[in-house]
């Protein structure tokens, strides 16, 4: 889609923006540039509206195994400050539309948190995942401790944080990480066939649902509750909302146009 993507590929499918991680020789190892590529590409997809949802996924053996440690192993907190290699990590918490990851092989540090970002996620039953960062002296910083506390809660997150383990996608699974494994043959062709069935939904529903989902997360319950209907509200504007319901009383398939 945009030629000048160095460390990754994008193309749209059936209304799906395909984003692939590209640097299969160092199992996708995150540089700085790729992770600013990813989210460019998010971006984009996210402005096309013929795409509906976004599918992220790794080429060759892994997902990624974490961020490029060459690249970071000179560094020192000044670069860090002025190179600010967060903010595109901020960007991706702005993507309105749905983002699947698909996780094979290696999801490791930066890559796990990349993986974390997405907002479904399902597995090879080979995948592993694992913040090793604490056998290199450092720690997660794109979100891990946060985001693995929250889903894990503390005493899982602990073990895992501190002894830089890696567990299965049987474990994930179990734990909610993730939302279905499936035979490493079958992962792109089972992914592909839940992100069409969400490219038939309504987008603005699906929009107003992420963000809400989201929000949960962060805010008090009367909070998310208040920009639930808020959301709830807004929706009974939209051209769908009347296609849908109109649609359900003719016992007819809805056309929804995302308006
Ligand atoms: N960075 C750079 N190169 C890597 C990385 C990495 N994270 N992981 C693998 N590679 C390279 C290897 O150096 C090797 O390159 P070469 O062929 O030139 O020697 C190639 O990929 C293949 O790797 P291996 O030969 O090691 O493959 P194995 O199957 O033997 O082992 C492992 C696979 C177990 C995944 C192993 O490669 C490994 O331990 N990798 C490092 C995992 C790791 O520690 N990840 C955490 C990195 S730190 C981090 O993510 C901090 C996040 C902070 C925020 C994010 C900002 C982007």
């Amino acid at each position: 889609m945009d030629q000048s993507d160095e460390f990754i590929s994008v193309k749209v499918e059936d209304a799906i923006g395909i984003v692939e991680l590209n640097r299969p020789d160092v199992l996708n190892a995150l540089n700085r540039h790729m992770v600013s590529e990813v989210v460019g590409a998010f971006e984009r997809l996210d402005r096309d509206e013929s795409v509906k949802v976004i599918l992220l996924m790794g080429r060759g053996r892994a997902f990624a195994a974490g961020a490029d440690i060459k690249e970071m192993a000179g560094a020192n907190p000044v670069d860090f400050e002025l190179l600010d290699p967060f903010a595109p990590w901020d960007r991706m918490t702005l993507i309105k539309k749905p983002i699947i990851g698909a996780v094979h092989g290696f999801a490791l540090g930066g890559g796990f948190e990349l993986a974390l970002s997405c907002d479904l996620l399902f597995a090879a039953e080979d995948a592993r995942f694992g913040f090793p960062e604490v056998n290199l002296g450092v720690m997660p910083g794109a979100g891990g401790t946060q985001r693995l506390t929250k889903l894990l809660g503390k005493t899982r997150a602990m073990e895992w944080l501190l002894s830089g383990e890696t567990f299965s996608a049987e474990e994930a699974l179990q734990w909610g990480i993730v939302n279905r494994t499936i035979p490493q043959s079958l992962l792109i062709e089972e992914t592909k066939r839940f992100a069409r069935k969400l490219a038939g939904k309504p987008p603005l529903s699906l929009r107003l649902i992420k963000e809400s989902v989201h929000m949960a997360v962060d805010a008090t319950i009367s909070e998310g509750m208040k920009q639930e209907r808020k959301n709830f509200y807004l929706l009974f504007a939209s051209e769908d909302q009347k296609e849908g319901m109109k649609a359900f009383v003719e016992k007819r398939t809805a056309e929804f146009k995302g308006r």
